[in-house]
């Protein structure tokens, strides 16, 4: 069976990636959750389990196959169960939709570092830096065009919920945490990101999590 090992729900935005592609295959999986920065999350990354990672989560193992990094175990993923359930099948859509996740995975420093995620917190709005705001209006563009262009009827970016969805299901939940402004068609969006069932669920668990990181909680300035 396939494993996956993830950080804290709370905070660990490239696990909550990783956990909604294993859910979106469909595949039966166990999970480890390894907080970060304790003591088991020292002793773990002295592991085999960890060392492909260079001590980084999440990791998928299946049988004796290492993937660790989200965007790869979204592939490995598509590739195991089929490409349709993670990517639209229309070949503009598809472009556009790996085009995002892939900017989201390599991109977007500033945001990802001034406005960490934390999943149970709601901080007000604060003052924000241009390269945050800019970083910020460029998601908003990508969202406004993935929905005009192939939202249709659908709820998410792509209409059905896809890979790009995935990768940006950590945004949404960041800019509820630091009550970013954004136009309605974002809101309704957010809404509906927040309201997928695996993505609701992980928010649940999170609240039940008992370890706190500091920095973490701290509001930003
Ligand atoms: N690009 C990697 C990023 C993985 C990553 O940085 N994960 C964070 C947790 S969200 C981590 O393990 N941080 C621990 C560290 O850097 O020591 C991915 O997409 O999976």
């Amino acid at each position: 069976m396939i494993k996956l090992i993830i950080g804290n729900r709370a905070y660990s935005s490239w696990s909550m990636r990783g956990w909604l592609a294993v859910r979106q295959s469909g595949l039966e999986f166990e999970e480890l959750v390894v907080p970060l920065y304790d003591e088991a999350w020292e002793q773990l990354r002295e592991g085999d389990e960890f060392a492909p990672s260079l001590g980084k989560v999440p990791i998928l193992w299946d049988g004796d196959c290492v993937v660790w990094d989200s965007l790869a175990i979204i592939e490995f993923l598509a590739d195991r169960v089929g490409r349709d359930k993670f990517w639209p099948a229309d070949d503009s859509a598809r472009g556009m939709a790996r085009s995002m996740a892939a900017e989201m995975h390599s991109s977007f420093a500033n945001l990802r570092r001034d406005l960490p995620m934390n999943v149970r917190r709601n901080h007000g709005a604060r003052d924000l830096s241009k390269a945050v705001v800019d970083e910020i209006n460029r998601v908003l563009q990508l969202w406004a065009q993935a929905r005009a262009r192939f939202g249709g009827t659908g709820q998410y970016l792509f209409g059905d919920w896809c890979a790009a969805d995935i990768m940006f299901a950590p945004v949404v939940t960041r800019f509820v945490t630091y009550s970013v402004p954004v136009p309605p068609f974002a809101a309704t969006y957010m809404e509906a990101v927040l309201e997928h069932p695996a993505v609701a669920e992980w928010i649940d668990k999170a609240q039940e999590e008992p370890w706190v990181v500091e920095e973490f909680e701290t509001e930003p300035a």
